[in-house]
């Protein structure tokens, strides 16, 4: 495994572009030389290797509602998330923030914040988040409440079928045990959560 350093800008010189064009962690290289880029991407890829995948879908219909629904939560939280930490926080940090607008970031927390009360009203009447079975899409949303409470942003109160969801989430040895990318920053560290 081979760390890259993103206080330090390293995700955005010429060297890691060529291998990923997004500047962007993570990337799995194959044997073979294969690039491939992108957490869901990554995931579909491990998930499929011995033919039995059940994080990203069993049956047509279970792909079909795991990639919505992965989908929104990556719309609607995580992405929201990370552009209000890029925008309106100090973000990464002056060698990579070289843009910042905290007019957008602000406005993304708060479709973040809508977005918990979306979750909430789909865990509300369902077990996890793209149905009956945890799958990719539990996956993306537990990443993007990591990441918003290293921020400080909590689940609203009120949200309580997320805030009950959450605790089973963090009972899951895969959640307890996850391993993160960068140990040096909290925040950074929140984004790149590997659950
Ligand atoms: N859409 C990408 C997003 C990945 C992403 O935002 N990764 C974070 C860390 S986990 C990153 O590389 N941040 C650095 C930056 O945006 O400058 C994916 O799903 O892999």
């Amino acid at each position: 495994m081979a760390k890259v350093k993103l206080r330090k800008g390293e995700h955005k010189q010429a060297g890691f572009l060529a291998k990923n064009y997004s500047g962007t962690v993570p990337l799995l290289e194959l044997d073979d030389g294969t690039l491939i880029a992108e957490c869901t991407a990554i995931t579909e890829y491990f998930d499929a290797l011995d033919g039995a995948p059940t994080l990203t879908g069993r049956t047509p219909r279970e792909k079909g509602l795991i990639h919505m629904m992965n989908k929104r939560a990556e719309l609607e939280l995580l992405d929201a998330i990370s552009v209000y930490f890029h925008h309106a926080t100090p973000g990464l940090g002056p060698n990579v923030e070289i843009y910042q607008n905290a007019e957008w970031g602000l406005r993304q927390r708060d479709k973040a914040l809508k977005g918990m009360e979306y979750f909430d009203a789909i865990l509300k009447r369902q077990p996890f988040v793209a149905g009956e079975v945890f799958s990719m899409a539990d996956i993306t949303v537990i990443a993007g409440l990591i990441f918003a409470g290293l921020l400080k942003l909590p689940v609203p109160a009120e949200c309580e079928a997320l805030l009950a969801w959450y605790a089973r989430m963090q009972e899951r040895p895969s959640v307890k045990n996850r391993v993160t990318m960068s140990r040096t920053s909290a925040a950074s560290s929140a984004a790149c959560a590997a659950s």
